[in-house]
């Protein structure tokens, strides 16, 4: 059967035809059990007498209880907590064909068929979405030649250099052995210890403390394929690549406080956000670019291509745009979609190649591996999700949960019995890259992997002052959770090795003494890293504002302001003292969303008060009013008032704003106008500018 299809705008792809084939409507037919027996009863199990024992025989009973006990299955070892979404990709056009095979990558006419899920990585599955983390954003591509899974974070770089020490940074940062604690969260004792003692973290603990781990949407977050990977074109030619997701709409973040905060009022607050973004059709989009760096070129640089803890500096090789994605349907069911999703690393397709790199080769054994224990057997890839969508065929067979019924009785190869079918493609098969290698086994690291600490400063000196405050804070806030000041010491001592202001800076609100010099920060600064240089052209696509309301509200000031966001793509949510409607100033009616005691202005992204001066009147004696406009002051957010709405921040005890306009007597995104009636054209497009710039610090 057909699902209702989100986006009406585009043709159903193979992949969604496919899913059909599976999908269930169980409005379709009475019920039955597993056999297909018609089921009499299904709340009163099957007993001798109204009161007496209940029967053995009741395999209805035993069949619904035996599946509900076996309900669950374990939970990703990391990653646990995520959040998916179909879509599609296509490149904008043949630019890569000189570097790649890959059919997807260089034929602009193909859509292909994508489902993407992105994660939280310490907690556990029913963790809050809002922790300081790193956020995983996997992409499954069902191409023309088989899936490509590119398992990306929104971090460009790892923890660790080697794939042989995940164990230890993820034994490290997830809840402490003994007790379980903390919850999706690293400001703990055994995750600081391993920091301290293992410097090639240094540079990732960086992007961990910055505003990057705390992302206002899953649409507004960019996504990195960390590694150096290779494009392999026609020829056999391999050039170096690194996969860059840029979100159209910018990269934005939450604050620490506000994030905190979000974990109480909506711990599924990302998951909504995808949710509702793609049932309003405000689907997330995100440009994919390259870096392209020819195989002639990997040693120009003071880094290693192939050290997982380095990025590639965008000054230095642009990231060249060659493609769109875009997420606009939700899965139909969480399990069978989100959680039964098994991305591999191993999986590519002709044209896509692996390097040396350490970690990466630790990638290629540990996904296949867990997904053995977590999908129950070696048929995973056949679940309807995980399927490529062309015709899979080979001799590999039986386990748990096969689902074929193979013809023929050749399943080996050579045959005879079935003319040698399936047969290997040869070179038009995936070939590995014939990369020439020779030396002695060694268990080591190359002397080109032992700067930990260049890369690192290099971030601190590419944040604005208000990014590297909040970095400050947050490493205040990490280590002043830890317990054993000796392991706060050792990381200060690192930080000493970044930059000595930042050393210091977190020392002080540390208990820590304040560090000598240790080194001279190098200068050098990229400023493609900085959030503020990252802003999107989705405007404020998606982005919610809060209107306050109460009776006696103004009406056109209510909706010029609302229609001109519903323009946009944004959305305003009407809030009032109680849940129904309001009555405005001219006795009519209004909806209101939600009652203000359900939400908290840390679930959106702006402010308004509307004129009204009996509405206001109310508002100002409302605790929750008061708390929202100030919470939302204090996070730095766009604030409107209009008329008498000024007043109620003055109740709210905000410096005094009205009339001000793109900053003119009043504070960065506060837009204030003290004389009544709806706002003017220059109003609401100052208001739309600063809910662009989604904050001011
Ligand atoms: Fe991993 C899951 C990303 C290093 C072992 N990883 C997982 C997911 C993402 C990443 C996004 C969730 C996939 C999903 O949504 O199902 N992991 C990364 C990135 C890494 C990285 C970007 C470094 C560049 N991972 C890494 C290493 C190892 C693993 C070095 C092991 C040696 N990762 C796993 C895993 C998981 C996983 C245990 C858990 C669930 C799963 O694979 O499917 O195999």
């Amino acid at each position: 059967m057909t699902t209702q299809r989100r986006d009406d705008t585009r043709p159903q792809s193979v992949k969604e035809r496919q899913l059909d084939a599976h999908r269930v409507d169980r409005r379709d037919s009475h019920m039955t059990t597993d056999q297909g027996i018609p089921v009499e009863d299904t709340d009163n199990s099957l007993k001798v007498g109204e009161r007496g024992a209940s029967l053995l025989e009741d395999f209805h009973l035993r069949e619904k209880v035996t599946r509900f006990d076996h309900e669950r299955i374990p939970e990703r070892v990391v990653h646990a907590r995520g959040s998916g979404a179909h879509g599609y990709f296509q490149v904008y056009d043949d630019s890569l064909a000189e570097y790649t095979r890959a059919e997807f990558l260089r034929d602009p006419v193909a859509e292909t068929p994508v489902f993407v899920r992105f994660s939280t990585v310490q907690g556990s599955r029913g963790s809050p979405d809002t922790v300081r983390d790193v956020r995983g954003f996997a992409t499954k591509f069902y191409t023309s030649q088989g899936n490509f899974d590119l398992v990306a974070n929104n971090f460009p770089v790892f923890f660790i250099q080697d794939g042989i020490k995940f164990p230890d940074v993820i034994h490290a940062v997830k809840p402490e052995p003994h007790n379980e604690i903390p919850t999706g969260a690293s400001a703990h004792d055994t995750f600081w210890d391993f920091v301290s003692l293992q410097p090639e973290t240094m540079h990732t603990v960086m992007w961990l403390m910055s505003d990057r781990a705390i992302p206002r949407s899953f649409a507004m977050m960019q996504g990195f394929g960390v590694h150096t990977f290779r494009l392999i074109n026609d020829d056999g030619r391999s050039t170096f690549v690194k996969f860059h997701w840029t979100p159209k709409s910018g990269v934005n973040s939450l604050v620490w406080d506000e994030a905190q905060e979000i974990a109480g009022h909506d711990p599924d607050f990302n998951r909504r956000d995808l949710w509702d973004l793609i049932e309003a059709g405000q689907f997330p989009e995100y440009e994919f670019g390259v870096q392209l760096i020819p195989e002639s070129d990997a040693d120009r640089f003071d880094f290693d291509l192939l050290d997982p803890t380095k990025i590639v500096p965008e000054e230095e090789v642009p990231v060249r745009p060659v493609g769109r994605l875009v997420l606009n349907r939700n899965p139909d069911n969480f399990f069978a979609e989100t959680e039964q999703v098994a991305f591999c690393v191993q999986n590519v397709v002709p044209g896509i190649g692996f390097t040396d790199d350490p970690l990466m080769q630790a990638r290629l054994f540990s996904y296949l591996d867990t997904q053995l224990t977590r999908l129950g057997g070696p048929n995973f890839a056949s679940i309807p999700i995980n399927r490529p969508i062309v015709p899979v065929r080979h001799t590999e067979q039986d386990g748990f949960h096969y689902d074929e019924v193979p013809l023929r009785q050749a399943n080996y190869v050579p045959n005879s019995i079935t003319d040698g079918y399936p047969k290997p493609l040869g070179e038009n098969g995936y070939v590995h890259y014939p990369e020439h290698e020779e030396g002695p086994k060694l268990r080591r690291r190359p002397e080109s992997f032992a700067d930990h600490y260049s890369q690192a400063t290099l971030f601190w000196n590419s944040m604005s002052p208000w990014e590297k405050k909040h970095i400050v804070e947050a490493y205040r806030f990490e280590l002043g959770k830890v317990a054993r000041r000796y392991i706060r010491e050792r990381v200060v001592d690192h930080l000493t090795h970044v930059d000595h202001d930042l050393a210091v800076a977190v020392a002080a609100g540390i208990g820590v003494a304040e560090p000598a010099k240790a080194v001279d920060n190098h200068g050098r600064s990229s400023p493609a890293l900085s959030q503020t240089n990252k802003t999107g052209d989705n405007g404020i696509k998606g982005r919610k504002v809060a209107f306050l309301v109460a009776d006696g509200v103004d009406r056109a000031s209510v909706m010029v302001l609302h229609e001109a966001l519903e323009r946009e793509d944004a959305v305003g949510e009407l809030l009032a003292p109680a849940d129904g409607e309001v009555r405005t100033a001219d006795g009519s009616p209004l909806a209101v969303d939600r009652a203000m005691s359900t939400v908290a202005s840390v679930l959106y992204d702006a402010v308004v008060v509307p004129d009204g001066a009996d509405a206001v009147e109310k508002l100002r004696t409302n605790a929750y009013a008061l708390h929202f406009v100030a919470e939302a002051y204090k996070h730095a957010k766009p604030l409107a008032a209009l008329g008498a709405g000024t007043t109620l921040f003055e109740t709210a005890h905000l410096p005094p704003f009205a009339n001000g306009i793109n900053g003119n007597g009043a504070a960065a995104g506060v837009i204030a106008r003290a004389e009544s009636g709806a706002p003017t054209d220059e109003f609401v497009a100052a208001f739309m500018k600063a809910l662009a710039a989604h904050r001011f610090h």
